[in-house]
């Protein structure tokens, strides 16, 4: 049965007041960076509540919303993840990592030590739910995981860097441990996993340069991309 119906509206903005937002929010994200070198001062519970209800807000496929959260700040449980996270990435960068994948890499300066998995007061682990569970244990189909859970994660980020928190979206390969260490349902795999905090005083970051607009999008307005009119 079709839900019932209400109405929706969006608060009217005046166009340069749209343009201001627009700017501003821009500058917001821009300014924020993924973090590798964490400050163990605390995170109240609470902002890390709020940043997961935020990311739940995102669209996902038929309503399903088919994601689990995971955050942890047990110092034993921190570690054991640490623990096995370090022995994937070390299998990844001394062995198994094709080459062509770590030079990839090498200007970002990664390698298979990960402290922030124990200074990070904060792991937060974005679990898909492959498939949903009814009352009577039976299964029930979710659509477009994969781009659900990635709305939700992009969320997640910009709720984390608008209350002045940093975080890294961190995907040690495999990530099996992860639902075993943290007893997850079979149903479930590990998506993302997250350490929250704030920057240690001396991170620093690659610099790096973001594509520009130009690079990244491609404008129909005419009868050609970029350019109206054009037929050659
Ligand atoms: N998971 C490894 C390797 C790694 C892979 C990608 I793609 C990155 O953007 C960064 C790192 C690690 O976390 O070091």
């Amino acid at each position: 049965m079709p839900l019932p119906r209400i109405p929706y509206r969006i608060e009217p903005l005046d166009e340069a007041e749209q343009h201001r937002r627009a700017e501003a929010f821009f500058r917001r994200m821009d300014a924020r960076r993924s973090v590798r070198d964490f400050s163990d001062r605390p995170v109240p519970r609470a902002l890390i509540a709020r940043a997961i209800a935020t990311a739940s807000t995102a669209p996902s496929g038929a309503h399903m919303q088919p994601w689990t959260f995971v955050a942890v700040s047990d110092p034993a449980t921190k570690r054991r993840i640490r623990e096995a996270a370090e022995r994937e990435e070390r299998a990844f960068y001394e062995e198994r990592g094709p080459e062509e994948w770590l030079d990839a890499l090498e200007p970002l300066g990664t390698d298979w030590w990960k402290p922030f998995l124990e200074t990070a007061p904060w792991l937060v682990v974005l679990f898909a739910q492959r498939w949903g569970l009814r009352e009577d244990g039976g299964r029930r189909k979710h659509y477009y995981v994969q781009e659900s859970c990635g709305i939700a994660a992009g969320l997640f980020v910009a709720a984390l860097h608008e209350v002045g928190l940093a975080t890294l979206a961190h995907t040690p390969s495999p990530m099996g441990f992860l639902g075993e260490v943290l007893g997850r349902p079979p149903n479930e795999a590990a998506y993302i996993l997250f350490p929250v905090g704030y920057p240690a005083t001396d991170a620093t970051v690659p610099a790096l340069q973001r594509k520009g607009l130009d690079e990244v999008a491609v404008w129909w307005e005419g009868r050609t991309p970029n350019g109206e009119g054009r037929t050659s």
